[in-house]
């Protein structure tokens, strides 16, 4: 087989047209206006509400500065512990600990990879304070079961919803559930403004307070009431998120096809295992991830140099997990023993190249490396 002859990632970002843009600039240079929650700002966060189906949504420079803001606002007590899942990016532990507050490692699921609910209650203690799930790869989170769990012992709950934009669950949008879910619309993430993210939350009381805390805890020219920090969101990445509402859809009709032409390759071969959605969820077509099992003639790892070899770059998220990091290796809830599903996946995990321009016979060249892993 032939090495393709230019990379193919395992993301490729969604683009407005160079001439929108241009429109766009044109107004923003108008006006003078580039930030502090200028007239793009609003008209995104406007946006967002109804396509998210949400109370509020309050938009940010990033995720990660995104969810950071959360944790802050539920006011959690210092040194509490956060239960949350080893197998995500390296954000979400970290934005725990940057609060000054324990992450609390929970095994996974195996099907859905995402915190396994049954096992929650067993890490609780009285210093437990909030659960912080990811709907990794784009699949739910166990929600109903996590917010009993929450209602029981009068914990917080915030999602890290980074990989579902505009997932629905029976119809309900995902950034409904817990107290805060955060979106991530990074580079690569489906809808993006180049970096940015949001809040979404029901809480009323909540808006002012979030709304001060990502912009330095100030309230008027005098008075500065909150340590907070700067996460607002410029007109230029608001204005990209504009452009890109109007294209997430159809970049996710044709992730759809380019997924279905995955499972119809691949679905016929031994030893590869597909996580599937399930079907009362929208996808978000974030990620395509598979899991190489034992019974596959070569490794996760191999498989991966082989496609390295034809110039395709999958991507092994998330290994290694975020327990095996040097800061959170040596926590209780980091061992082996307590982590036996993710430990186990984090060997077998690949997610393969997933973005609407990929060519249907680029899928099949991919897949064609895999099944015949040489
Ligand atoms: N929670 C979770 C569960 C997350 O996954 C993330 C971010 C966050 C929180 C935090 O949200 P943000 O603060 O990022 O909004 C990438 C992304 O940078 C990161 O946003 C994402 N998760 C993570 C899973 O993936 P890397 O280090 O893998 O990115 P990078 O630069 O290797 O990009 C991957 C591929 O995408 C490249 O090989 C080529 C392609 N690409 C990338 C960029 C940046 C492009 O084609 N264009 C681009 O501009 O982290």
């Amino acid at each position: 087989m032939e090495r393709f002859p230019n990379p193919i990632y395992v993301a490729s970002p969604l683009l407005p047209s160079l001439d929108d843009i241009q429109g766009e600039l044109t107004e923003i240079w108008g006006t003078k206006w580039l930030t502090n929650m200028g007239v793009k700002h609003r008209q995104l966060e406007a946006c967002l509400k109804n396509e998210l189906k949400v109370q509020n949504v309050s938009i940010f420079n990033n995720g990660a500065i995104a969810l950071l803001t959360a944790l802050k606002a539920l006011d959690l007590p210092i040194g509490s512990e956060v239960i949350t899942t080893p197998f995500t990016f390296a954000a979400t532990p970290h934005c725990i600990s940057w609060n000054n507050l324990k992450p609390v490692f929970c095994d996974i699921e195996p099907d859905t990879l995402t915190i396994d609910a049954h096992r929650i209650k067993n890490l609780i203690t009285p210093n437990t304070s909030a659960i912080l799930p990811v709907h990794v790869y784009g699949f739910p989170c166990n929600v109903d079961e996590i917010q009993k769990i929450a209602e029981e012992y009068s914990l917080k709950v915030v999602f890290d919803g980074a990989h579902v934009f505009s997932t629905e669950i029976d119809g309900r949008g995902i950034g409904t559930f817990g107290d805060i879910t955060m979106f991530s619309f990074h580079a690569t993430k489906l809808y993006n403004t180049a970096e940015g993210g949001c809040l979404t939350y029901g809480d009323d009381g909540l808006v002012d307070k979030i709304y001060n805390l990502r912009n330095f805890g100030i309230r008027n020219e005098e008075k500065v009431a909150d340590i907070g920090i700067n996460g607002k969101m410029n007109e230029i990445q608001a204005a990209i998120g504009l452009l890109n509402l109007k294209l997430f859809r159809e970049e996710q009709t044709k992730r759809m096809a380019v997924r279905a032409r995955y499972y119809e390759n691949l679905d016929r071969v031994a030893g590869i295992r597909i996580p599937r959605l399930r079907t009362d969820v929208t996808d978000s077509c974030q990620y395509l991830p598979i899991v190489i099992e034992n019974s596959f003639p070569v490794t996760r790892n191999a498989l991966y140099n082989i496609l390295k070899k034809y110039n395709v770059f999958a991507r092994k998220y998330f290994y290694p997990l975020c327990s095996d990091y040097e800061p959170y290796k040596a926590l209780p809830s980091s061992s082996r023993e307590n982590l036996p599903v993710a430990n186990d996946l984090k060997n077998k995990v690949l997610c393969l190249p997933f973005y609407g321009s990929l060519e249907l016979q680029e899928v099949d060249i991919i897949c064609k490396i895999i099944a015949e892993n040489v």
